[in-house]
Order: C-alpha cells, then structure tokens, then sequence
C-alpha cells in the first residue's frame, strides 16, 4: 500500500528551490512505496512575504513563519533544514526531540561539536536522518562508486578534488543577506571548506575511504566588505575565500584537495581524479553526463582515456529518466536523493548519507580550518 511523507521545509531560499523541485518530482520519475507530500513550507523573512510567494510557486500546501510551531503537528512525519547553518543544530535536535525525522543541507553544522550534539540526538530518537550530499547522486559518479566497489582500480595511489566557483570575486558583492550571509562566519562556520569542501571531501571519502590526517592553509582575499543591509557598513570578512590541502587516507592513498569562490570562469566545478594501479576515472560536474576512465587492462593498441557517456538505461538512476542521450543534471541530483531516502524508509536499508556521514565530513572540514590556523600537520580523528 502507498504510504506518505508528510514534509515541513524550513528555509526558502536556493536550497529551498531544490528541495522543493526534488519533492515535486520524485514520485512521477520513481516508483517508490512512499509518496512525498509537500505540506508546510516556512520562512520568517518579510514578514511572510518570502513564504507566501514561494509555497504558492512550489505548491506546498501550507505556509508557517515560525519553524517552532510545526515541532508539535501530529501530521508532520520529516523537517527538512534549507536555512543558514547557524540554525541547523538548534532545529535539528528541537525536532528530533519532537519525534521527527530531519533531513539537513550540508554541511551538518557550525563545527563537529555541534554535529556530535546532531547525531546524538538522532541516536536518542532512533529517527532517520539525511544530509543533502547531493553530489554522489550524479549518476556518472555513482557509476564510478559501484566500477571501484567491483575493482576497477586496485590499490588506489592518488585522489584530487577540486570544487571551484567565481562568485565572490567582485568587492561590491554584498555581506549578508539571502545569498551572502555564506560570507558571514556567525551563520556559516567557515567559508568555502564548509560550502564547497563539504561537498568534495563527502565524495572522496565515499569513494576512497576515510581521511586520516591533512595539512591545510586558507585565504581571505577581500578582507572587508559593505554589508547588505547598510552599504555604508563595513566589516571584516573573517571566512575562508580559498582553502587548500594535502591529505592522507586510511588506505594509503595520498590526496590533494582545493575549493575556492576566487576561480574565475569556473561556476560548479566540482571535479575530481583517482588514480589506481589497474585504471583511473576523472569527473567534473561541469560536464555532468561525462565520466573519464582510463583502463589499464585493455589491450595496449587502443588504450586510452575514454569518455563514457552517462545518459542509457542501465546506468545509475537513468533507467527513469528520458530516452538514451537526453542528458541530466545538477537538479536531478537532488531528486536522486530524495528517492533513495523514500526507498530506505520503505525497505530499511540506508542508501543516504545521514548525520553520522555529516559529522564525519565536519571533522575533517574542522581538521583543514585548525591545521591551515596552526600551520601544521593534524589527524582528523578518523580511522
Ligand atoms: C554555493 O556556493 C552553492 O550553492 C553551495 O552552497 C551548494 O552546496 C552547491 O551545491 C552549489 O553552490
């Protein structure tokens, strides 16, 4: 029988936009036992304004200004945290508390002393948790997951990542506010090691295993800025604009990793290279249909890096999309997560990253801040 998941979105902004994308077509590209039911979108800006507008969009039945208030709704199952990251902890263990189960965007909190409190909570309420790693739902990456997990490379040596952006270079771009408040330390964390390392790290050790220990270093090219809200404000920029490090992984593997909003011309470029005795693959989520992969086991005449398209039915995920050659994206990565989360509460498997993966991810991100602070070699806890 069809069941449904009744979901309350706090936050509607950019990330609001995709989870409600993600919700809005998960059941008519999935066959899944469970529907997802968009009941409450929230948002306390303008007064309701920002929330009125967004859930008449996006079709959410309801509209609240005060997350508080869905806490005690019986006819809410998941609360589901688009808002800044200052505001994840307190909303995910108030929520837990509750008896919901809480789904995050990355990364999982302020610092991993938060996230600890996070997983703690979840532990105690026995709740599935998710955190929007959307980044390894693109099938082409999935693809390379299952070719490692079947050997594809043998002992790995090597693993690159990169996730580059340009958009923070102009000194006019504002501080704060619904985009920038990403600039502003007291609601991010940090800058680009939580933003966009996040994501980086979240992959590479999902492909390669634990980072064990790194050494890092940060920059702030732009060390003041006006603020949105009074542009005759100015304040100092405390985040990382560009974050670089090497690391170790439990497995042996050297890697080095880099993320920066600085990189111009680069908008999403969220790339990686691994590197093994029998092969290596290479993605980057500007070409997302794209995996690389050099097989050191074909015959030496026509070896060679090939480039296999990842847009056919018997690729991940792509069995429900269009027809062989209509290629995917970004957006679809979300919906990707939102399916498998539908499809473990149904059959109790875990397909989705949960707050334990966040505080892993935090640990090694809390690792890069305090090793580039130090200047030294640091282990990040992780075995
Ligand atoms: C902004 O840099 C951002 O929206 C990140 O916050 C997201 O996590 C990433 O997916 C795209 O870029």
């Amino acid at each position: 029988m069809q069941k449904t998941l009744n979901i309350a979105m706090i936050g509607c902004g950019f990330m609001g936009k995709m989870h409600s994308n993600a919700y809005s077509k998960v059941n008519s590209i999935f066959d899944l036992d469970y529907t997802a039911c968009m009941k409450v979108a929230c948002d306390s800006r303008d007064n309701g304004k920002v929330v009125k507008d967004f859930a008449s969009r996006w079709h959410w039945q309801e509209m609240e200004t005060d997350w508080r208030r869905l806490l005690d709704r019986k006819d809410i199952d998941l609360i589901d945290i688009c808002v800044p990251n200052s505001l994840h902890r307190e909303i995910a263990v108030a929520s837990l508390a509750a008896g919901k189960m809480v789904c995050t965007e990355k990364p999982l909190a302020l610092n991993a002393e938060q996230g600890a409190q996070m997983v703690e909570a979840a532990e105690k309420s026995g709740k599935k948790t998710m955190i929007w790693f959307n980044q390894r739902r693109f099938p082409s990456v999935t693809l390379a997951k299952q070719m490692i997990d079947d050997g594809a490379l043998g002992r790995v040596f090597h693993y690159r990542g990169t996730y580059l952006q340009d958009w923070t270079i102009s000194k006019e771009a504002p501080f704060g506010g619904p985009t920038f408040w990403r600039l502003d330390l007291k609601d991010a964390g940090s800058g680009v090691t939580g933003d966009l390392l996040a994501h980086a790290l979240d992959v590479a050790m999902w492909l390669n295993g634990p980072i064990v220990d790194l050494s890092a270093m940060t920059e702030t090219f732009i060390k003041e800025r006006k603020t949105q809200a009074d542009s005759s404000k100015v304040v100092k920029v405390e985040i990382d604009d560009a974050a670089q490090c090497m690391v170790r992984f439990a497995n042996g593997s050297i890697g080095t990793f880099e993320a920066s909003r600085y990189a111009r011309g680069r908008k999403n470029a969220n790339a990686f290279e691994i590197n093994g005795e029998f092969g290596s693959f290479a993605f980057d989520a500007e070409t997302p249909d794209q995996l690389k992969f050099y097989n050191h086991k074909d015959d030496s005449k026509i070896r060679g890096w090939k480039v296999i398209s990842v847009w056919d039915s018997d690729q991940p995920y792509m069995d429900r999309w269009w027809v062989p050659g209509m290629g995917i994206s970004y957006e679809h990565t979300f919906v990707h997560a939102a399916a498998d989360f539908l499809a473990d509460l149904a059959d109790g498997k875990k397909r989705v990253p949960d707050f334990s993966d966040g505080l892993r991810t935090q640990m090694v991100c809390d690792t890069i801040l305090a090793s580039a602070k130090k200047g030294q070699w640091m282990k990040t806890g992780l075995t």
